[in-house]
C-alpha cells in the first residue's frame, strides 16, 4: 500500500459517512448541516470548534451563493485545508546541530518517530545524533540504540535511573563536536497531569538551553491520533510546561478517525510536521494538508 493509501484506509470511517451524506443527493438543508457537523464531530474534531467552523460555513455559502450539497462540500473542504495549513518561516542556514526535542504521553510512538526521522534525515546525507534522556522506563535507552544502529546515528546515553537533564547535556556536547547536523533527543513518557514529571521537563528545557541559548529549535509533541479529544489536553498541558513548536500524530493508520489533526492546528497554530502511518522504518509521512482533507473526506468530485 502507498502511503496515501495507507493514510486513506486509517481515515476510510470517517470518509464513508461524509460520503452518504453528500452522495444522498438532497438539499442544502438543516438536515445537511447536522449530518455533516455530526461526522467531523464524531471523527474527534471537538464540538465546540465544529460549531464554530460551520458558523463561518453558513456565511461563506451565503457570500458565495453556494445552492448544492455538492458545493458546499468542496467549500468545507477547503475550509479544512486553510485550517491544517500553518506554515512557519524555513531557517536558510540552520544551527548546527539542529536540536529537536521530542515528548509526549506513554507509548504514543516517540521513539519509533524518532527512528523514522533518523532515517529520512540520514536518507538525505545529515549526520545525525540520537539523544536517549528517556533514563525511565526499563529497555528504552536499547529501543532508541536499536534505532540509532539501523540508521547509522550516533548515540549518546547514560545508565537507566540517570538525571534525563544531564544526558541531554551530554548529547548537545558530543553532537557539537562531531559536528551532527541534527540531535534528536528522546524524553520518558509523562502522563501531562503528573507535576513532577512535568517538572522534570521543564528542568531538561532549561539545562539545553544553558548549554546552548538558541537551542531546543524545535520541540516536537507527539500525539497518538487514536485517543482522540485526549490528545487535545495532552497538548494544552505539554505546550504550558514547556512551548511546543510542532506536531506529530501517529498511528494514522489504526482505527483514527482524523479530525484532532483539525483540533490541535486550530488550537495551537503550530504546524503538524510528520504523521506516522505504520510501524516500519519509512511509515512516516510530511503533512500535506490538502491530501490529509482528501483522505479524511474522501473526492467525490
Ligand atoms: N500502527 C502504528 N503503530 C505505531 C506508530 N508509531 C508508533 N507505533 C507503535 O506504538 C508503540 C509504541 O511506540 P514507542 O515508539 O515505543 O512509543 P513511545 O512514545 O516512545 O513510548 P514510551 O517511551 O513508553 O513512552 C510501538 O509498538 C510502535 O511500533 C504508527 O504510526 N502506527
Ligand atoms: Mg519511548
Amino acid at each position: 500500500m502507498g502511503f496515501f493509501e495507507r493514510l486513506k484506509d486509517g481515515l476510510g470511517k470517517t470518509r464513508a459517512q461524509i460520503a452518504a451524506i453528500v452522495k444522498s443527493g438532497g438539499a442544502l438543508d438543516e438536515e445537511f448541516f447536522e449530518a455533516l457537523s455530526e461526522a467531523l464531530i464524531a471523527a474527534d474534531a471537538g464540538a465546540g470548534l465544529v460549531d464554530r467552523i460551520f458558523d463561518d460555513f453558513r456565511g461563506r455559502i451565503k457570500r458565495a451563493g453556494v445552492s448544492s450539497r455538492g458545493e458546499a462540500y468542496a467549500l468545507i473542504k477547503e475550509m479544512l485545508v486553510e485550517d491544517l495549513t500553518v506554515t512557519r518561516p524555513t531557517e536558510d542556514f540552520p544551527p548546527k546541530p539542529w536540536v529537536t526535542l521530542v515528548v509526549g504521553v506513554n507509548g504514543v510512538g516517540k521513539t519509533t518517530t524518532i527512528g523514522k526521522m533518523a532515517q529520512e534525515l540520514r536518507g538525505m546525507g545529515k549526520k545525525v545524533t540520537l539523544g536517549a534522556a528517556d533514563t525511565f522506563r526499563a529497555g528504552a535507552i536499547e529501543q532508541l540504540k536499536v534505532w540509532a544502529d539501523r540508521t547509522g546515528s550516533d548515540f549518546i546515553a547514560q545508565h537507566e535511573g540517570a538525571d534525563a537533564a544531564s544526558v541531554a547535556f551530554d548529547a548537545m556536547e558530543a553532537a557539537k563536536s562531531r559536528g551532527s547536523d541534527v540531535l534528536i533527543l528522546d524524553t520518558a513518557g509523562r502522563l501531562h497531569v503528573k507535576v513532577n514529571l512535568m517538572n522534570e521537563l521543564e528542568k531538561m528545557l532549561r539545562v539545553i538551553k544553558r548549554n546552548t541559548p538558541h537551542a531546543p529549535n524545535e520541540i516536537l509533541l507527539v500525539v497518538d491520533a487514536t485517543t482522540g479529544q485526549n490528545a487535545m489536553n495532552q497538548a494544552v498541558a505539554f505546550n504550558e510546561a514547556v512551548g511546543l513548536t510542532g506536531l506529530v500524530i501517529t498511528k494514522l493508520d489504526g482505527t483514527a478517525k482524523g479530525g484532532i489533526a483539525i483540533a490541535l492546528t486550530r488550537r495551537f497554530n503550530i504546524p503538524i510536521r510528520k504523521i506516522g502511518v505504520g510501524e516500519g522504518i519509512e511509515d512516516l509521512q510530511d503533512f500535506d494538508p490538502r491530501a490529509y482533507v482528501e483522505a479524511m473526506l474522501g473526492d467525490m468530485g
